[in-house]
């Protein structure tokens, strides 16, 4: 039986990717260094979970002069930077840059309405996902959540399932009775990982990630309702049976 939704932030409740882009862009410029991440490597660099980690790879991959600033300074540096990336990003959100997908905020309503729990389980920063659902929802959106696991709750990023297990031990709940939603590769292990069966609906940055494993894979979650998803679930554990 189908008791809990668990969610993925980035990417799959909103199409936030390009905000946290621009914001990127923002902090190094910020901060004085001649990076600017465009979409392309961007998209590259997205396989690499957490903003702080994804930053670290690219410093990594420029090699030059990372030696130059010691291990210390380079945390430091990054943290700087990540700060910095996270305030842009916190007020774009809040100027409406980003949007909630199709039909995420009507499933997000209906199933909350027909007693299933809802969860979060994201690599993202916890005033990321304020800034989002309190545009979506309102100043009371974590009272639509029984659960949120984050970066700063869960330190090792998808595909480490880390945040899907955390989430199901906090709703006191078995994979078998949940679904995960999530737009990309990394999250779609994580899930899989935890034991989660899982809805995908990519997007531009994650079209040609692999997907294999997903329960459905989806464009959207336009007219994607309660009732399907038990649907869904029901033959995912009818054919394990
Ligand atoms: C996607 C991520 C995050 C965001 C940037 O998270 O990997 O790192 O790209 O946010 P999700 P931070 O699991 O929700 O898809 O800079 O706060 O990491
Ligand atoms: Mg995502």
């Amino acid at each position: 039986m189908l008791k809990a939704l668990i969610f993925d932030v980035d990417g799959t409740l909103a199409d936030t990717e390009s905000a946290h882009l621009a914001a990127f862009n923002h902090a190094f410029a910020e901060l004085g260094f001649d990076w600017h991440w465009d979409t392309a490597l961007y998209t590259r660099l997205l396989a690499v979970s957490g903003g702080k980690e994804r930053i670290k790879a690219h410093w990594q991959s420029q090699a030059t002069d990372i030696k130059d600033i010691g291990v210390g300074g380079l945390e430091d540096t990054i943290a700087q930077l990540h700060d910095i990336k996270t305030a842009a990003y916190e007020q774009a959100v809040k100027d409406g840059a980003v949007q909630m997908r199709p039909g995420v905020l009507d499933l997000l309503c209906s199933a909350g309405a027909q007693g299933l729990q809802l969860a979060i389980a994201t690599t993202t920063s916890p005033v990321n996902i304020a800034a989002l659902l309190r545009k979506a929802l309102g100043a009371d959106w974590k009272a639509h959540f029984s659960v949120v696991e984050d970066a700063s709750t869960a330190p090792r990023k998808k595909p480490d399932p880390m945040v899907y297990t955390q989430t199901l031990s906090r709703l006191g709940l078995q994979a078998r009775h949940c679904l995960a939603f999530e737009d990309s590769e990394n999250g779609l292990r994580a899930a899989m990982g935890a034991g989660l069966a899982t809805v995908v609906t990519p997007n531009d940055f994650t079209a040609a990630h692999d997907f294999t494993g997903a329960l459905r894979t989806l464009p959207h979650l336009q007219g994607v309702g309660v009732a399907q998803l038990r649907e869904w679930h029901q033959s995912a554990f009818m054919d394990k049976a």
